[in-house]
């Protein structure tokens, strides 16, 4: 049978969600290169083959072309002639066509999968739109030569601020291990804690900004990596990579900074 390609980045939130969850479903095989390198995972019946993009934006929109992603972004996959788009789509049809996926990751009941579709759709013009504007207009700006200004960034702190009081509030009730109370993951886990963890490029005081006050959401986080760990870490090791790099630049271009002494998340990979 024919691999499933996938195109991602390590560094791109919706690529990670996509990573882990071939990862997850298959059985690993092994991870090689932080770019270009080619990831072979095999599941059941399938070869995915992971196609590690070369760099950031204008290098990711090159290299998945318009003939596998007309919107030139990653994540995408292509599956013999069957070309997709869209983290959320994806995961959805690697949920239905790998063999042996355990229902919680996408439940046949309509109900809890309707609860899902709605987290999911959610997430895109809430947290999604909260983090990932706040992440591109502070710490990336200045790296992809963004104009940016203090009411853009404003009004995404506010609706970063909002969706996690949101997740927590609505979805994370009680002592809920995931959303919805489930004991087990779904995709909307996934997806929404990979996005999350993009924080991570703010550095660890503005991350703890953001995250300190939410205990629910950093113990829901740790359950997510847990339940899909090591994949998890092996997604998150470039993120981590690209923190310690812009941090180590920010302090030579500042010898007089201190270093953070703020740490008190317990999710640090
Ligand atoms: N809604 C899309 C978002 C995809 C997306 O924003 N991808 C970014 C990386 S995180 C990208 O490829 N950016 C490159 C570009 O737009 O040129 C999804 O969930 O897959």
């Amino acid at each position: 049978m024919q691999p499933i390609k996938v195109y991602a980045d390590r560094r791109s939130q919706p690529s990670r969600a996509v990573i882990i969850f071939c990862r997850y479903s298959g059985e690993s095989d092994r991870f090689r290169g932080d770019h270009g390198g080619s990831v072979q995972v095999s599941a059941p019946h399938r070869r995915i083959q992971n196609i590690c993009s070369a760099a950031r934006g204008t290098l990711i929109a090159s290299f998945v072309s318009s003939e596998i992603n007309p919107m030139g972004q990653v994540p995408a996959i292509v599956d013999g002639r069957f070309k997709l788009f869209e983290s959320h789509a994806i995961l959805r049809y690697l949920a239905s066509v790998f063999p042996g996926v355990a229902d919680h990751w996408y439940p046949a009941d309509l109900f809890t999968r309707a609860k899902i579709e709605s987290i999911l759709d959610w997430h895109h013009s809430n947290l999604r739109r909260g983090a990932a504007t706040l992440v591109m207009h502070t710490a990336l700006a200045p790296f992809l030569g963004l104009a940016t200004s203090p009411h853009v960034v404003k009004q995404a702190e506010k609706l970063l601020m909002q969706s996690l009081g949101r997740i927590e509030s609505v979805w994370l009730k009680g002592d809920a291990k995931f959303l919805l109370g489930s004991p087990q993951p779904s995709i909307a886990d996934l997806s929404l804690v990979c996005e999350i963890m993009q924080l991570e490029i703010l550095g660890d005081d503005e991350r703890d900004r953001f995250l300190g006050a939410h205990e629910k959401i950093l113990i829901w986080m740790d359950n997510v990596k847990k339940a899909t760990s090591p994949h998890f870490e092996e997604a998150h090791e470039l993120l981590f990579q690209v923190k310690a790099s812009m941090l180590s630049n920010a302090a030579a271009a500042n010898q007089t900074s201190e270093p953070s002494t703020k740490l008190k998340i317990v999710s640090k990979l």
